[in-house]
């Protein structure tokens, strides 16, 4: 399965960044930064790299912190299967994201998140990490794009 990378930021007044995509997979979404893992990259450094690439901001590694893994499947695009490693950097200090051709970025409060114009599962899972769980989740969306089957798997 493809590996890819999402990342949240956190700054220490508990926002959320959320950069609103304005072209390609995703268009018209909010989301965390993230992206396809490249041949010889780690999901670490492509993380770090998507994050930079698309709202400025650079991390060292050692800030991504592993908060879970969702699994993707498009019914009616199987080029779109993915397995989406999810990061999040707490406490973060240093300049605020800037918008790129990819992204515009804004801070979001916790009980301001636009689940509305965000995918289709990410209330089943963002709210459970934010509250601390490490989380695996296995997504159908059927040939109409709509989210059609979760199932949560075991995280020890
Ligand atoms: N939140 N897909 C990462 C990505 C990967 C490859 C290219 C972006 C979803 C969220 N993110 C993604 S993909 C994010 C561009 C999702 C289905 N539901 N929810």
């Amino acid at each position: 399965m493809r590996q890819s990378t999402l990342i949240f930021v956190m700054n220490p007044k508990e926002e959320i960044l959320l950069a609103m995509k304005k072209r390609g997979f995703g268009e018209g979404k909010w989301n965390g930064a993230g992206g396809k893992v490249e041949a010889g990259e780690t999901v670490e450094a492509a993380a770090v790299r998507e994050l930079r690439e698309e709202t400025g901001i650079d991390v060292p590694e050692s800030k991504l912190e592993s908060v879970g893994i969702l699994h993707f499947t498009f019914e009616g695009k199987p080029d779109w299967n993915q397995d989406v490693n999810v990061f999040f950097v707490r406490d973060y200090v240093g300049p605020d994201g800037i918008e790129t051709e990819e992204m515009r970025p804004e801070w979001f409060t916790l009980d301001k998140i636009p689940f509305d114009d965000m995918w289709a599962d990410d209330p089943y899972w963002l709210p459970r990490v934010l509250e601390g769980d490490k989380v695996d989740f296995s997504f159908t969306f059927d040939a109409d794009g709509d989210l059609a089957e979760v199932v949560e798997g075991y995280v020890g």
